[in-house]
């Protein structure tokens, strides 16, 4: 009895030993250039190419407090991006760097808003719905009142792209229909004496195209796959 305990012993080590040799040889055969392979396709896929586009703090779409007189926002036309984008494309908006808001405060304010458009039209600093054919998109925000005569600025189709402790500081999008044009600024409540000393405030756009065939799709997936065959296999053995 206690001798055919010893060779059951013996034979599930060995058993064991091969198994782990079979793992090895898995974990070392080509299958795991195809992993890689896999997810640097993967990852090609899942962003075109970007584009940076300085921004200039002292630019608004909002109204304007007093005599003011603010810069012009950034207008991105979304069709001239190094990558084109159209209402239904999704795109990656990121803040980078960051901005002063008075000449005496720090380089560090991370404000930023966005709104889509139908134009790249305008309107006067004066009014609220400065935007002409602005078009609702992406989260809310609520922006303050000016400084100057305690003005409303907040308009409903505007969105946070980045907040002011860096929590947020980008998100993926879905150009909505009709949308030709992205406006993109700071909030403030004071835009005259804002300021980037560094030049470092930027925005970032990405396209995230789909994989637009099943063959795409399946090529991306049956290294995984034949992965998992394998392995079960090692395993079983
Ligand atoms: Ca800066
Ligand atoms: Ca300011």
């Amino acid at each position: 009895m206690k001798t055919t305990r010893v060779v059951m012993k013996i034979a599930l080590a060995k058993q064991s030993e091969n198994t782990g040799h079979r793992r090895m040889n898995v974990s070392n055969s080509p299958i795991r250039i195809l992993l890689l392979c896999s997810l640097f396709f993967c990852c090609c896929c899942s962003q075109g190419d970007g584009d940076v586009i300085s921004v200039h703090p002292r630019g608004s779409f909002l109204r304007w407090g007093g005599s003011e007189n603010a810069l012009e926002p950034l207008i991105v036309d979304l069709s001239l991006l190094s990558t084109p984008v159209f209402d239904g494309d999704t795109i990656r908006i990121d803040r980078l760097g960051d901005w002063a808001s008075s000449q005496t405060n720090q380089d560090q304010s991370l404000f930023m808003i966005g709104c889509f458009s139908a134009s790249d039209v305008l309107l006067s600093g004066h009014l609220i719905n400065r935007i002409q054919d602005a078009i609702e998109a992406g989260p809310d925000v609520v922006t303050p009142n000016t400084a100057n005569g305690n003005l409303a600025t907040d308009f409903p189709e505007d969105f946070l792209i980045s907040n002011g402790d860096g929590s947020i500081s980008g998100l993926n999008i879905e150009v909505p229909t009709g949308a030709n044009y992205l406006f993109v600024a700071v909030s403030d409540i004071y835009f005259f004496d804002n300021h980037d000393p560094d030049g470092d405030f930027a925005v970032s756009i990405n396209s995230i195209p789909e994989p637009t065939t099943p063959i795409m799709v399946i090529a991306a997936v049956l290294p995984f796959v034949w992965f998992g065959r394998r392995r079960r296999r090692a395993t079983c053995r």
